[in-house]
């Protein structure tokens, strides 16, 4: 079933796939963060994410149906529908948490994303990827109703590093260019070829960028 899951989210773009138990993250976290285990000591849970292997296919999804490219945040419906036709083609029980859901609070996927040994918490506040470096999105977690398995181990991507990314983040909190904020990742040298499409990069940070590559 996690073959299924996973083969019907890289179709749909999203390229990050990691399982692991959920009691990993439920453990340490405060009971408002905890995941939906179904009432199991151990649950399968699967975060997904993105790196810029999701920008063609989303468009090209745009493209066979142009009414959702003009509806609010085609991005977000985009992933809710194609990551939960991928739960359910499995046929398993699933309970999904989305990055981008704030209301009642936000789940806190950059943590999720740690405890699932997929990504590191670098110290400029962003996840990092051993090989995509800062250029990766966390998307969503789903978790199925059997047993879950144990997350492979991570080493500190940025282990050794002489923190680059530090002096962009300095300013960009104090500027309210968008351009700061993606300075901060391309001040990191891990994952440079990694770094998203100009399109994707406008999509991201100024929520334009999609009716062009449509054009
Ligand atoms: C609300 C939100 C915002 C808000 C406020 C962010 C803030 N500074 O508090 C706004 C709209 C401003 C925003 C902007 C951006 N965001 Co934002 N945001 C979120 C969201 C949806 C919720 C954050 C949250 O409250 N988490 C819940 C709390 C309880 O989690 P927590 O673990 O306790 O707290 C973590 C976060 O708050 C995080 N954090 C705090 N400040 C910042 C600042 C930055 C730049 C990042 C990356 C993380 C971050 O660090 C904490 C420890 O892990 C998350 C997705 C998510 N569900 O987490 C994305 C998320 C953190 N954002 C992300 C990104 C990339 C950005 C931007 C850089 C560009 C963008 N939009 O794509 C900009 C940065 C500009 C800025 N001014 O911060 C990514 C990070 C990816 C990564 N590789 O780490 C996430 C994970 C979304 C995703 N789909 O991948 N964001
Ligand atoms: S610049 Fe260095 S410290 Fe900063 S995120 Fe990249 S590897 Fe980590």
């Amino acid at each position: 079933m996690l073959e299924t899951f996973t083969a019907g989210c890289l179709e749909a773009g999203f390229d990050l796939v990691q399982p692991f138990d959920v009691a990993a993250f439920n453990q340490g976290a405060a009971l408002e963060d905890r995941l939906p285990d179904h009432g199991r000591p151990s649950a399968l849970a699967v975060v997904v994410g993105n790196s810029r292997a999701l920008w063609p296919v989303f468009v090209a999804a745009c493209r066979r149906d142009p009414g959702s490219a003009a509806a609010p945040h085609p991005l977000n419906r985009y992933t809710v529908r194609v990551i939960t036709a991928a739960a359910e083609a499995t046929g398993w029980p699933f309970a999904a948490r989305w990055a981008h859901v704030l209301e009642p609070r936000p789940v806190p996927i950059q943590r999720v994303a740690e405890a699932a040994g997929l990504v590191r918490s670098a110290p400029c506040l962003f996840s990092i990827h051993p090989r995509l470096g800062l250029w990766v999105a966390l998307r969503a977690v789903v978790v199925f109703d059997r047993e879950g398995v144990a997350a492979p181990p991570l080493s500190h991507p940025c282990e050794g590093c002489p923190r680059p990314c530090l002096a962009p983040l300095e300013r960009a909190r104090s500027s309210t260019d968008w351009r700061d904020w993606l300075a901060v990742r391309d001040a990191c040298p891990i994952g440079r070829d990694a770094r998203y499409p100009e399109a994707q990069i406008a999509y991201h940070y100024t929520r334009r960028g999609l009716q062009e590559a449509l054009e």
